[in-house]
């Protein structure tokens, strides 16, 4: 990973550029004093990544270790609607020479998970960066299987083009029988499916697999059994169980704290609690239809080829709804981020932007 990757020594060593030779040398040349300025100190930046990011503070692995760093105000400026500079898996450069360092650059991501930071606040907020996959956990009941936020944070996967997988935990509490149903609507997607209990480690060894030496952001509600399953796959772990507290479930302005954290094994996860809502980001109302993959094999036979698959006349997809290929709940997914999504004609750029405290991440 990034950790072991460290800067170049500086090119130029400061001894070369003592005052001395400025003022006791006689004058130099144009070029002379061009070169010299060319030759100006570079300070050594040490490069690592972003594990966690705290209020002002970002926790910054490097070659194992953990250094804090704050990032540098300039950071802070031009962010084009975004709520945040930083996130966790952003490889990042350090200049180490004050305590605390200063992140003073983020170096180019391959991808982003993104969302509208809140219901008050319409900028974009980064939650994981460089990323291999994100697996949504649910379980087949308590908490209860919700459909609309398991397609939401699907499509949003789809938009961001990072590849996704399904966890179904509590397969022993299916008294139901929901879980055929289940995996009927995402094969059909298609999302790879994968059924577990963390209680009696079924499924397990697929899991394993799965996260093996990849960065795995991990979402889904509190309570899906994320923290058991890790726990039992990582002992040493140690994450809490079922104490998510009350703060996190009413929180008014929740608050996530993702953290990365290594798996013996190889690879890593992102942990991230405190999400609830996600909606996507600089997204338009005919935008949307490209997210659901089994919308994408059939639109092309709807009579209008900007078809909302609202109410038009000889719809595709509506005709594939009523002949039961497309799932009645993700089309209700469908219809309810196409409901909440931005006009196409709307822009971004003009967004108000929501003021808040210099600096402040969450
Ligand atoms: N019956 C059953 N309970 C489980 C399973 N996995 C987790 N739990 C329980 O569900 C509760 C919440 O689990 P937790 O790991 O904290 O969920 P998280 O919020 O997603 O991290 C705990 O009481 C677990 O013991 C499972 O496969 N079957
Ligand atoms: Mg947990
Ligand atoms: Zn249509």
């Amino acid at each position: 990973m990034a950790g072991s990757r460290l800067m170049p020594p500086p090119l130029y060593s400061a001894a070369a550029l003592t005052p001395t030779c400025l003022g006791t040398q006689p004058p130099q040349s144009a070029n002379a004093l061009r070169d010299l300025n060319l030759q100006a100190p570079v300070k050594e930046l040490v490069e690592g990544r972003v594990v966690r990011v705290d209020a002002k503070i970002c926790h910054v692995e490097i070659d194992g270790e953990i250094l804090q760093a704050a990032p540098r105000g300039s950071l802070f400026e031009n962010l084009e609607g975004k709520k945040n500079p930083v996130a966790v898996g952003d490889f990042v450069k350090l200049d180490t020479q004050n305590q605390p360092a200063a992140l003073v650059e983020v170096l180019p991501r391959m991808n982003a998970l993104s969302r509208v930071a809140s219901s008050h606040d319409p900028r974009e907020q980064v939650l994981a960066t460089n990323v291999d996959q994100l697996l949504v956990f649910s379980s087949v009941a308590s908490p209860k299987f919700s459909s609309n936020r398991t397609d939401r944070i699907l499509a949003a996967c789809e938009w961001h083009r990072i590849p996704t997988r399904l966890v179904l935990n509590k397969i022993d509490l299916d008294k139901k029988g929901l879980l055929a149903n289940f995996r009927a609507t995402y094969d059909s997607v298609p999302v790879p499916v994968l059924e577990t209990c963390a209680t009696n480690g079924e499924g397990l060894d697929a899991l394993i697999e799965v996260l093996r030496g990849k960065l795995t952001v991990l979402y889904g509600p509190s309570g899906a059994g994320k923290s058991t399953l890790l726990n039992t796959i990582q002992p040493g772990l140690q994450l809490k169980v079922g104490k998510i507290s009350s703060h996190w479930e009413q929180g008014r302005h929740t608050t996530t704290f993702s953290r990365l954290i290594h798996l013996e094994m190889g690879g890593a996860v992102i942990d991230t609690p405190g999400i609830r809502v996600f909606r996507l980001h600089g997204i338009k109302k005919s935008q949307i239809r490209d997210l659901f993959p089994e919308f994408v094999r059939v639109q092309q036979n709807c009579k209008f080829p900007n078809c909302t698959h609202d109410h038009e006349p000889e719809c595709a997809v509506l005709s594939a709804l009523e002949d039961g290929q497309i799932a009645q709940s993700r089309y209700m997914s469908y219809m309810e981020m196409l409901v909440e999504a931005a006009p196409d004609d709307f822009s971004f750029d003009e967004e108000v932007e929501t003021e808040d405290e210099e600096g402040e991440l969450e």
